[in-house]
């Protein structure tokens, strides 16, 4: 968190207090970003409706809109106690802060997981190992860096017949040492493909199956990090997230004719991670603005903490990997275990004060949750729509 860098720095460096929704810091910069400047997020503006056309322009959604839109409705189901399970939809639930969601989740006995995972083995193995409840949980099938396998994957949960209350978007790969870049199935490079293009289709395509759903708080959440947020000590460690003018992107990110890096330039693993989770964040935002009002869908974005043990550096050096844990738990004083950034996850899908759509939850040092504020790139109103937009014609959508 932002906050825990707070033993790194001098007094005026005090970013992000703790618990504290409304930042207030005097005005410092480090390696030339200023701080306030681009703490200076307006979130009224995440309250601006786009207007109907927006909604028009979604195609598969808008029959729905139309069935599950009136307020009247949703306020009735609201109230209204509901005895059935939840029914969640975790990908990449197979090790780290997925498996320790789904089985917090699995736990309460209340929800049922439906864990999307690439290697099935592996997911049956992780879910036996963590004792979840086998009665509260489904392994299926997904491998986000193929557009064909994430539909698969949605025609298949559509045959479950499982109803969707809550998506969570979770899965990630880090290619912090790699000298080349990698691509999808569909040519995207890896990180970017998987991290942000997977989860956009996916997530559009399952819109309509959460906006079916009766239960009384449906939710789209999307993890992100701190490292995307330029606003924080942890965003300033170079390489910096930074989508430029989304170039690279607008053609493809195929490192032929267009670059691998959303922003263009020469490729950068560790950078194309942290555009990725940028890329997270601000479509949480987009399906914010485009459809909370008219569908009642919470969208949120979370940074868990840093959970230095997790898979997510298995592509690390060695020295990094060993080093890494201590350094977040006993210098930075951002480390947090798998079970607890579980139990974060899992608040983010199921408490009932967590519903308010297009926040960024973070969770101070004693695992109090508050509404974190985003960097300006990370907010940006502008980018957030560009990004959807040429998201959406990669993907096959427009
Ligand atoms: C890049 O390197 C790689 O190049 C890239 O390939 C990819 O892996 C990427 O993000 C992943 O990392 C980043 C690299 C260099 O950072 C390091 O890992 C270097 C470690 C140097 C150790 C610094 C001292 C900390 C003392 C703790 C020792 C315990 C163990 C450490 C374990 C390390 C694991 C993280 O980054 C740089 O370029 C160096 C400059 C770092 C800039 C950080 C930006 C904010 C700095 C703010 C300074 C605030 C002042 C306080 C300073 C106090 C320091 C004690
Ligand atoms: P892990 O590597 O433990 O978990 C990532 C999961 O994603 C694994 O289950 C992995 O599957 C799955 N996955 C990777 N590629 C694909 C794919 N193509 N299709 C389907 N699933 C895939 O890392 P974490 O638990 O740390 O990461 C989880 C989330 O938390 C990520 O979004 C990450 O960005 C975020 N995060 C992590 C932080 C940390 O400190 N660790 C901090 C901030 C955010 P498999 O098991 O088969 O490899
Ligand atoms: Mg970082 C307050 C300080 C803080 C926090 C909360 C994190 C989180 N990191 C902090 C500080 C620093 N880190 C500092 C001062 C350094 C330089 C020594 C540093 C370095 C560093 C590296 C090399 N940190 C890293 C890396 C990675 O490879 C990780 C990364 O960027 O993955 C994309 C990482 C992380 N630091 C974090 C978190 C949460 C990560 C990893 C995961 C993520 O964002 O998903």
């Amino acid at each position: 968190m932002a906050l825990q860098a707070a033993s790194f720095l001098p007094s005026s460096f005090s970013i992000n207090k703790e618990g504290k929704t409304n930042v207030s810091l005097k005005d410092t910069s480090l390696f030339g970003v200023s701080f306030t400047d681009s703490l200076k997020t307006d979130f009224s503006s995440l309250r601006t409706k786009r207007g109907c056309s927006q909604i028009s322009q979604a195609g598969a959604i808008r029959s729905q809109a139309v069935v599950a839109a009136p307020s009247v409705n949703r306020a009735t189901g609201e109230g209204k106690k509901t005895l059935r399970k939840g029914s969640v939809i975790i990908t990449g639930a197979s090790s780290g802060l997925g498996l320790a969601t789904a089985k917090a989740l699995a736990e309460t006995g209340k929800w049922h997981v439906i864990m999307a995972c690439r290697d099935f083995l592996k997911a049956e193995r992780a879910a036996k190992s963590a004792g979840m409840p086998k009665e509260n949980y489904t392994i299926m099938h997904l491998d986000l860096a193929s557009l064909d396998s994430v539909r698969q994957f949605v025609e298949t949960f559509r045959r479950s017949e499982r109803p969707l209350d809550v998506l969570v978007c979770n899965a990630a790969v880090y290619f912090p040492t790699a000298k080349e870049p990698t691509y999808t199935a569909d040519g995207f490079e890896l990180s970017v493909g998987t991290n942000h293009l997977g989860h956009f289709l996916l997530s559009r395509l399952l819109l309509d199956d959460l906006n079916k759903s009766d239960y009384p708080s449906r939710r789209l959440i999307i993890v992100g990090s701190i490292t995307g947020n330029t606003n924080t000590l942890a965003g300033n460690v170079p390489p910096k997230a930074n989508l430029g003018d989304l170039r690279g992107l607008s053609g493809g990110l195929n490192g032929m004719n267009s670059s691998a890096m959303i922003d263009g330039a020469a490729f950068d693993g560790a950078k194309a991670y942290k555009d990725s989770k940028v890329c997270n964040m601000l479509t949480m935002q987009e399906f914010h603005r485009r459809y909370h009002e008219d569908t009642g869908i919470t969208f949120a974005s979370l940074y868990p903490g840093c959970i230095a043990t997790t898979g997510l550096f298995r592509e690390h050096i060695p020295l990094f990997r060993t080093l890494f844990p201590p350094f977040q738990k006993y210098i930075t004083k951002g480390y947090v275990s798998e079970a607890e950034s579980g139990k974060r996850l899992a608040q983010v899908v199921s408490e009932p004060s967590l519903t308010k759509s297009g926040v960024y939850w973070s969770w101070n040092q004693d695992s109090a949750s508050f509404e974190n504020q985003l960097s300006e790139e990370a907010s940006d109103v502008e980018k957030a729509r560009k990004v959807w937009e040429v998201s959406e014609k990669l993907v096959g959508l427009a």
